[in-house]
This record gives C-alpha cells, structure tokens and sequence, in this order.
C-alpha cells in the first residue's frame, strides 16, 4: 500500500528591501526549528532572488504553515525579521507569500508550493530492547 505525503516546498526567497544596507544573513526556521540553511549559520542575503529548494513534509491535517525568518547578528541578539504564513492545505506550485513584518524595514517575499508524493509503506517503528 502507498500512501500520499504532502511536502510544503520552498522554491526561492526575494529580497526587496534587506534590513541592512550590505544585505542581511538569513536563515528560516519552522516550528521553533532551523530549517535553512542547512550547511552553514545563514545565507548572506543579496539582492534579488536566492534559490531554495527546500521541502518540509507536512502532516496530514496540516492547514497553515508558518516560517519565520531571522536574521543573524554577531555583536547583538538575531533579529526576528517577520514570519511567512501559508495555507498549505491545497496541492499546487507557484504560490507567493510577503513577509509579515516585525522588522519594519525588510522586504521579503517567499516563492513556494504544496506538492504531494507516493510514498513508500511506513517503517514499522517498534523497536526490541537490548
Ligand atoms: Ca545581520
């Protein structure tokens, strides 16, 4: 038997307007988790667009996302720029969400989509002592 998983897909962060003036350093977290990037602290934001190319499996009954979008600082606490709410409880690409702002200065949008992928049989989790 295969089931479906829905998977929210993060195709690509633009930068508007960057909080500070040499681009920010980002990274995005979900649920109270880094999710990106994975391999370093943060992407130094540029101006324009940065490919992503992310995805999060979503829970079944999962309707809104929400991601938040930080911004590293060295010398003084990271800042909380705003969060991207999204309602994922539709399969389809190509959707855009503007950053809610916290941060009054940042302009960010967030290029996304909801797809949904066969998936093999769950692993059996119980696990035997010893
Ligand atoms: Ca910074």
């Amino acid at each position: 038997m295969t089931t479906k998983s829905r998977f929210l897909r993060l195709n690509s962060l633009v930068s508007y307007v960057p909080s500070e003036d040499d681009g920010d350093e980002i990274y995005i977290t979900y649920k109270g988790e880094k999710i990106a990037p994975t391999g370093s602290t943060y992407y130094k934001m540029p101006h324009g667009e940065l490919a992503l190319n992310i995805e999060i499996p979503l829970e079944q009954s999962e309707e809104w996302a929400e991601l938040e979008l930080w911004d590293h600082d060295v010398l003084s606490r990271n800042d909380l720029l705003g969060s991207f709410k999204l309602k994922v409880d539709e399969v389809d690409d190509g959707f855009s969400a503007e950053l809610i702002q916290k941060e009054p200065r940042s302009r960010y949008v967030l290029n996304w989509g909801v797809i949904e992928r066969s998936s093999a049989k769950k692993i059996p989790s119980s696990r035997t002592k010893g």
